[in-house]
């Protein structure tokens, strides 16, 4: 019992100082996640894009429901920008390593939005949703400029 106590012990630190990107077997497979983690982000953003462009009528719910989601999504790309993750099939730019405060503010800046974005998507009207969605887009796009290749 005592070895096992020790085990998980020993395993808990290990996991604890390990870098965020140990998460991850490999950098590719660290690359691919945070890929996939913004494509599934981008889909409900646009979701919210689409009500509040009009292309798609306003539902209160589901306004909620893929705010809701977009929030949990913005949380999930940082862990996977580890070492090794600058190569690859990945058009994130040398910036983000080099000038990591200014990446971390910047999306910083885009989950506070989003957050904002989900107290609007709340509001129950398109007004609030149209209003906070402009400048949680633009907070996207401020990281795209900075960060990403083309
Ligand atoms: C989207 C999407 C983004 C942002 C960005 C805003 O709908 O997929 O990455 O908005 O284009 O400029």
């Amino acid at each position: 019992m005592k070895n096992v106590i020790r085990i998980v012990a020993v395993c808990l630190t290990a996991a604890t100082l390990l870098p965020a990107y140990a998460q991850f077997a490999k950098p590719d497979d660290a690359i691919k996640y945070r890929k996939a983690s913004y494509t599934v982000m981008a889909t409900h953003f646009g979701r919210l894009g689409a009500m509040a462009n009009g292309r798609m009528p306003y539902d209160a719910k589901l306004a909620s429901e893929n705010a809701e989601l977009v929030v949990a999504l913005a949380k999930l790309p940082w862990t996977a920008y580890g070492e090794g993750t600058d190569n690859g099939e990945t058009r994130a730019k040398p910036e983000v390593w080099k000038e990591a405060a200014r990446f971390k503010d910047a999306s910083d800046k885009m989950q506070a939005e989003i957050g904002k974005l989900n107290v609007a998507a709340k509001a129950g009207n398109v007004e609030a949703l149209k209003a906070a969605f402009g400048p949680a887009a633009a907070s996207c796009k401020a990281c795209h400029d900075t960060f990403r290749k083309d």
